[in-house]
């Protein structure tokens, strides 16, 4: 079936966190082999593979050095070939990050474009001419601070919408393109089973001279262009049985459709937009009720249409439990219930699926993410003493997702018999893996029993998506219908006890439990929800019943 991918479920393994198999503190491919029988008992279809490639590491693996190479601490390319082939001896397939909007400042393409406005590599990049105090433009970059850097030897500026490490590749160039198409093959004839494209929406650019107003981003969000570029892209695609998933931030529910159609550029694409933030900086929280309309939006707009991608965390963001749940286990089997059971391919982030949570940075030099110092830096410049710089700077930090994955309860979480490149959370010792897996009631066998669940019902694949109590702004209800069946839905995301009024036609149904965190739920009329309860029912819907609620 060449759309495998929307009935499997995704798991996604940050190589550096996952598992240490050499005792050097960092996760590398032969622990990612040790734990395939985990994460096939788990039942996941596909991993996502953060970067392995060849990478200097200013931004663990986002800057590439060799395309081709994996990156030593990694292991070999003769460990990723053993790593695919076990993978798929498993029916377990493996999706690849595919970095193309920029590459590392130590790539060779970059190393000789350097040397002179005439190396032939030179326009394989974004150059400018500029001076020391004045750049090309005001355009500011992701990770702070100017989006162009100044180059002494060559006396002129090149663009970078992250960091200075991360030059941007010249897209307009049909030269690199063929290079990089190339080596997207290289990588599929290989038989890997697809790509999550990285930072995809940014690879085309507005006119030097777009003027900044609300969204400082706008010039290189999805821009006019970029159509071109993708249409070359999935011609390539289209030659494999492969799925691809692409990074693209700015893309609209609406323009999502273009880009995951039947005959969209890619399988489908991640939205960035649903972790609405509310509350005082430094203890930011997911507003439900904002999050709820993002990702009921994406159902709706996408249905039929397109295809969605689900997720709530990945290596970029903080521990859902953390700032949408309350820590507890059940609020992590709330989520879970919320989102999996939506239109789309659900993704899990390594740890999600125990409910690990947040860590209590203590010190700057426990951060490794960049962007993390220079918010700080900013913060201590504003004149934040270090202490609360440090509690800002840290409070949504992607550096909560890249703590070491919790397999076991001593100090070193099973993780490493090293020093782990980042701090163990101490939690591990009630919170880990081989605790959860003995346990019938933990969050690991819920989310176990929730994807058995997703797998074996073509209604959470095909079935249509209809939101209920649309007003509430801690409940999160659907339903799911494909011909007379249909799957209710219903989830309190709040810490509050709410009693919601269900529509009568449901009432008259007669509904089965799927699966639910609270034994005393049951569809009612008047439903009455303790905190972070959820629960999802089935019913099969009188055929005359169904026609006139088509009509
Ligand atoms: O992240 C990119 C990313 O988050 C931006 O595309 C996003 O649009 C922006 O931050 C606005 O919200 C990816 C990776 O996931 C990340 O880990 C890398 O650091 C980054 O690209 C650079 O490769
Ligand atoms: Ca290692």
């Amino acid at each position: 079936m060449s759309d495998w991918w929307k009935n499997a479920i995704g798991y996604q393994i940050y190589p550096r966190s996952f598992k240490d198999s050499n005792g050097d503190g960092i996760g590398d491919i032969k622990g990612i082999i040790e734990k395939l029988p985990y994460l096939e008992w788990l039942g996941v279809d596909f991993i996502w593979l953060n970067p392995i490639y060849a990478s200097p590491n200013f931004d663990n693996g986002y800057d590439i050095s060799d395309f081709r190479a994996v990156q030593p601490e990694f292991g070999t390319m003769a460990d990723f070939k053993e790593l695919l082939k076990k993978a798929h001896e498993k029916n377990i397939r493996i999706i690849m990050d595919l970095v193309i909007n920029h590459t590392s400042n130590q790539h060779p393409w970059f190393i000789e474009a350097a040397k002179s406005k005439e190396s032939p590599y030179r326009d394989y990049y974004l150059w400018e001419n500029a001076t020391k105090e004045k750049m090309p433009n005001e355009w500011q970059s992701f990770f702070g601070g100017s989006t162009w850097t100044y180059h002494d030897l060559t006396e002129q500026a090149y663009f970078h919408v992250f960091a200075p490490e991360l030059p941007d590749l010249n897209w307009k160039n049909p030269q690199m393109r063929a290079e990089i198409k190339e080596m997207i093959q290289w990588w599929l004839d290989l038989g890997i089973d697809g790509f999550r494209l990285d930072a995809i929406s940014h690879i085309q650019k507005a006119p030097w001279d777009f003027p900044i107003s609300t969204n400082p981003w706008a010039p290189f969000m999805n821009v006019t262009g970029i159509e071109a570029y993708m249409t070359e892209l999935k011609e390539i695609f289209d030659r494999y049985p492969i799925m691809t998933v692409g990074e693209a931030s700015g893309v609209s529910s609406r323009e999502a459709v273009d880009w995951t159609s039947e005959d969209g550029f890619l399988n489908m694409i991640f939205e960035l937009e649903h972790n609405v933030r509310k509350g005082e900086l430094g203890s930011e929280r997911i507003d439900p009720l904002e999050m709820k309309k993002v990702l009921f939006r994406w159902q709706k707009d996408l249905d039929q249409k397109g295809w969605n991608a689900l997720y709530v965390e990945n290596h970029d963001n903080p521990r859902i439990v953390s700032i949408l749940g309350d820590e507890s286990e059940k609020s992590a089997k709330a989520i879970a219930t919320m989102y999996i059971l939506l239109k789309g391919t659900p993704f899990i982030y390594q740890g999600q699926e125990i409910g690990m949570t947040n860590y209590s940075f203590t010190s700057i030099n426990q951060i490794d993410a960049k962007d993390t110092h220079h918010y700080y830096q900013t913060l201590l410049d504003q004149g934040y003493s270090s202490k609360q710089a440090l509690k800002i700077a840290t409070d949504w930090t992607r550096d909560h997702a890249r703590t070491p994955m919790q397999w076991e309860s001593d100090s070193s979480a099973g993780f490493s018999t090293g020093k782990p490149w980042m701090p163990i959370n101490p939690n591990t010792k009630g919170l880990n893996v081989a605790r959860q897996k003995e346990s019938s009631a933990s969050v690991l066998r819920y989310y176990r029993q929730l994807i058995q669940l997703r797998k074996t019902n073509s209604v959470f694949v095909e079935g249509s998506f209809d939101e209920l109590l649309v007003d509430s702004p801690q409940v999160f209800a659907y339903l799911r219908t494909e011909k007379n069946r249909q799957v209710f839905v219903i989830v309190n995301m709040g810490a509050e006890e709410v009693t919601v009024k269900l529509p009568e036609t449901m009432i008259a149904q007669v509904w089965q439990i799927l699966i639910r965190n609270n034994e005393s739920l049951m569809v009612k009329e008047q439903m009455q929800l303790e905190p972070f309860d959820a629960a999802a029912f089935e019913t099969q819907l009188i055929e005359e019943k169904y026609k006139k609620e088509k009509q």
